[in-house]
């Protein structure tokens, strides 16, 4: 006779709700994998048989030397912004709704270019490193891949992600089209402090003005102190080689700083006693605030969450048990806490987090949701290790204005339609 260990679970219905809305303990999920037995689109086994499937009785496709993901998922791609007036300037949205998990897929990471992305030759590649050092140095790739190298799994955030947060009216589109300026990576290479060791910082030296060898010459300024404390010279990403979109063959990783720090196909790091003031740090990434100051060199990325199921443009079928799911991240350190509401906010429970808690890098949370047909308004709120917690709209509009376009990282809202169809709301 064989033992079984599972729980008894009592029935769906008997579940006490902890929030709002229909918010069921985190811990539900864990207790028994049965949850969403009684859901349609599930069939006994037994009860298929119908079309013979060919891939049962035909050899399959041969090896392949690079894979590829199935055709089935073609549609889980990137989404290009368009329209934009100069060529090789735009973004690519990583579709944060299709994935699962923590990793973005080299293949689906959000790019950002100014100026298009140079198929760049590793064999003619320079790493120079100069100004207010003992000696200046030149690195080809090839003596830099034998440095001692070190990996982190780290997110990389545009400054500009979420941006259309501060338009007056919600956008209606996908949660990655929207937010997607974001991707979370295994990032490894050379610790800079390494290689300025090698070079020898001058005692004036407080800043590293950074460049990149797009044909717009890309640079931004960054204080050493941060470039010696964690930054690295990135050379692979997920295990491989950079891709040419991300840098190849080599980009700054500047761990929980905006993406505009993290320059790609770097080659040139200056030591200066001052910022260079590119136009990247002063016209750009530089925000107005109501009292008619300036907020500029806004390096770390604030704390941060989105729930990616569901979301814009999902639909739910019907009254039903489902888990709601999202990322969290902040610039700060790691994702202490993250508490979902099912009723636009009135009230919270907190959600499952999957470990490892990775400091600066997406942590993946997790709740059940008894949704009973009623429109809802379903909301994340995220608080890291430092204390940050995640604002709500109103408030980060109050303290930044709305002439902002950086740094957006209010409190994200979808609209959950008595038909079941997800949409953005405020
Ligand atoms: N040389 C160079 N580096 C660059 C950029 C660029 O256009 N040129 N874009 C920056 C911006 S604004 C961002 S948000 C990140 C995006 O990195 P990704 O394209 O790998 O996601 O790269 C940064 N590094
Ligand atoms: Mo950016």
């Amino acid at each position: 006779m064989t033992r079984r260990f599972i729980r008894p679970v009592p029935p769906a219905e008997e579940w006490p709700d902890i929030a709002g809305g229909g918010l069921l303990d985190r811990r539900l999920f864990l207790r028994s994998g049965l949850l969403l037995a009684g859901s349609a689109g599930i069939r006994n086994a037994l009860a298929q048989g119908d079309a013979p499937l060919p891939w049962l009785h035909t050899p399959g496709a041969p090896f392949s030397a690079y894979g590829q993901p199935s055709p089935y998922e073609r549609y889980t791609a990137r989404r290009i912004g368009a329209n934009r007036a100069v060529a090789g300037n735009g973004v690519s949205f990583t579709p944060l709704e299709e994935l699962a998990g923590t990793i973005t897929p080299n293949g689906l990471h959000f790019e950002r270019h100014h100026n298009g992305v140079p198929q760049i030759d590793p064999a003619l590649h320079r790493l120079t490193v100069h100004g207010r050092v003992r000696q200046a140095l030149a690195f080809d790739v090839k003596s830099l891949l034998r440095y001692p190298m070190r990996s982190q799994t780290l997110f990389i955030e545009c400054g500009g992600n979420s941006n259309a947060g501060w338009h007056s009216e919600p956008v209606q589109r996908p949660a990655g089209s929207v937010h997607g300026l974001v991707s979370c990576a295994e990032w490894t290479g050379v610790p800079l402090s390494v290689l300025l060791d090698e070079a020898g910082v001058d005692a004036d030296a407080s800043w590293v003005i950074a460049e990149g060898a797009d044909a717009g010459a890309m640079n931004m300024s960054i204080p050493l102190a941060k470039i010696l404390d964690d930054c690295m010279l990135g050379l692979y990403q997920n295990g491989e080689r950079l891709r040419p979109e991300n840098g190849y063959p080599m980009r700054l990783i500047v761990p929980g700083w905006e993406g505009v720090l993290h320059v790609k196909w770097l080659q040139r790091l200056e030591l200066s006693a001052q910022p260079v003031m590119s136009r990247n740090e002063t016209a750009k990434y530089t925000e107005l605030l109501p009292s008619g100051k300036a907020r500029q060199f806004t390096f770390t990325m604030d704390c941060k969450s989105l729930i990616t199921t569901p979301s814009h443009g999902q639909t739910l079928p019907g009254p039903d048990i489902y888990q709601i799911t999202g990322l969290a991240w902040s610039g700060h350190g790691r994702i202490a806490r993250v508490e979902v509401s099912a009723d636009g906010g009135n009230s919270w429970a907190d959600a499952a987090l999957q470990g490892p808690l990775l400091p600066r890098s997406f942590t993946r949370f997790r709740i059940p949701w008894r949704w009973d047909g009623t429109p809802a308004v379903l909301k994340s709120r995220a608080t890291d290790d430092a204390g940050n917690v995640q604002p709500e709209r109103a408030t980060l509009v109050a303290e930044r204005g709305r002439a902002g376009y950086f740094h957006y990282n209010a409190i994200i809202a979808w609209t959950v339609e008595d038909d079941g169809l997800v949409s953005h709301t405020y």
